[in-house]
């Protein structure tokens, strides 16, 4: 089963993964955890790029097709090899975002960005996606937060640099690609506290893989 895990700035999905990872785990089951941008040693030197906030004249187009080439190798050296391998793939984001960051928010055309996301995942798709949805302002707050214990270097992406309109159409777009993709996307509350966003995602887990799988 190939699971995505999707939100936008500050919603904790990282931190959700983690716990998704020990307890599927712990339920016996073989997973491979692994995030985009990156998740190979090539992808990860793209990631440097992508994320590196002095790039400050990335072009949209430039940035659309380096998310596609990391994601591109990340699917034949490590998603699909996985998948085969009968293993649970627990993903730290993956064409959704593309859509949403570089589609809504960016305002790139959406069925580009559609049409380069099927040449990049040559036609993968999750089973299911969680969305971690929660105020924009909550998020910002979040990530700041965090920023503050890290090196100067690591401080901000390029993202988090941009203004609330950018997030708001973020989060929107998010919504949205829910509502267009009602059968593999399930929304969670992630403005709650980290036990209780915990709780909804491991009901979401039970339902929806082990139940599946007869554990
Ligand atoms: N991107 C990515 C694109 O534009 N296009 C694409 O196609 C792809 C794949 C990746 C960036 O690239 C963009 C999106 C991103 O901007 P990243 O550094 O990998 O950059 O950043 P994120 O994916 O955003 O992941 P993070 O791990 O940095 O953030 P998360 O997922 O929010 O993670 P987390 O769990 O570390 O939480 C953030 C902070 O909030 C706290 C945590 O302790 C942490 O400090 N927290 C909570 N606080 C209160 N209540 C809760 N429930 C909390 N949950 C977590």
């Amino acid at each position: 089963m190939f699971i995505t895990f999707e939100g936008p700035e500050g919603s904790g999905k990282t931190t959700q993964l983690a716990r998704a990872a020990d307890y599927l785990r712990a339920q016996g089951l073989t997973v491979l955890q692994t995030r985009e941008p990156g998740g190979t040693p090539l992808a990860d030197r793209i990631r440097e790029v992508l994320l590196d906030a002095a790039n400050t004249g990335l072009t949209p187009s430039a940035e659309l097709l380096l998310y596609a080439a990391a994601r591109a190798q990340h699917v034949v050296e490590k998603i699909k090899p996985a998948l085969q391998r009968g293993e649970v793939v627990l993903c730290d984001r993956f064409a959704d975002s593309t859509l949403a960051y570089q589609g809504y928010a960016r305002g790139l055309d959406l069925n580009l960005v559609a049409q380069v996301n099927l040449f990049a995942t040559g036609g993968l798709e999750p089973d299911l996606t969680l969305l971690f949805d929660l105020p924009v302002e909550v998020g910002l707050a979040r990530a700041g937060a965090r920023a503050k214990h890290l090196p100067d270097e690591q401080r901000e992406d390029r993202f988090e640099r941009e203004e609330i309109a950018f997030h708001q159409r973020l989060r929107d777009g998010y919504l949205h690609l829910a509502k267009a993709h009602a059968e593999r996307f399930r929304v969670i509350d992630a403005a709650a506290d980290v036990d209780a966003v915990w709780q909804r995602t491991r009901a979401i887990l039970d339902a929806e893989v082990l139940r599946r799988r007869g554990r």
